[in-house]
């Protein structure tokens, strides 16, 4: 990270400074799951919030999308090394679905439709760091990069941003998810390149 104010919003010059070490800079944005693409109509889609109590907070698409959403512009880095810069995206920050939400947990293991999962810290959910991020580039979010809604923590390693998310289980306990229990970093931070365990 330079010392630039991440703030501006002119037309900058991709540098080697916003590549995390051992990325490549790509211009596509290629798609990445390790099971078929979901297709969840917004009709059945459903995101649950159950707290370590078992407390649910549940939105439908129809309360999920009333809620006040951010647009934020971020870049994206996968464990392959590939990072894409400046990605447009509206969502619904966890700060906003957590606002309600009475928890002393520390760990959140969120699960996806179709079965993946993907843990980590409850504070990298946090102070405007993660979203339920439901449009891309100015429209809807394709089911092939997890729509209709998927998870965005673009300050940690993509395999993080769970796609096609239906829930964030809250605990005292941290449990691993589907790539970190084979192998993958347990928290996967890019700028020390925390790819896997060693
Ligand atoms: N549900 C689900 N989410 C997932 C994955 C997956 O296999 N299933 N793969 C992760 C990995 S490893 C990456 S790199 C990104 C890829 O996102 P993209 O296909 O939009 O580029 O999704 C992440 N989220
Ligand atoms: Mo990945």
């Amino acid at each position: 990270m330079g010392l630039i104010s991440r703030g501006f919003t002119g037309r900058r010059r991709e540098g080697a400074e916003d590549l995390p070490p051992g990325q490549y800079l790509t211009h596509d944005f290629p798609v990445l799951a390790a099971g078929p693409t979901q297709r969840v109509p917004t009709d059945d889609w459903k995101f649950t919030i159950t707290t370590e109590t078992g407390a649910r907070h549940e939105w439908d698409w129809a309360a999920f999308t009333a809620l006040p959403r951010d647009e934020v512009t971020v870049d994206l880095h996968c464990v392959t090394r590939w990072s894409k810069l400046h990605t447009d995206w509206e969502g619904v920050s966890l700060d906003t679905l957590l606002a309600d939400v009475e928890t002393s947990a520390h760990y959140a293991l969120v699960e996806s439709y179709g079965g993946y999962t993907t843990n980590l810290p409850l504070e990298d959910l946090t102070d405007g760091q993660a979203w339920v991020a439901f449009r891309y580039d100015g429209e809807d979010l394709d089911p092939e990069h997890g729509g209709p809604a998927r998870l965005l923590v673009p300050h940690l390693y993509l395999w993080k941003s769970a796609k096609w998310v239906r829930g964030i289980t809250l605990s005292d306990h941290d449990e691993p998810g589907f790539w970190e229990s084979v192998g993958y970093h347990n928290y996967g931070d890019p700028w020390r390149e925390q790819r896997y365990w060693e």
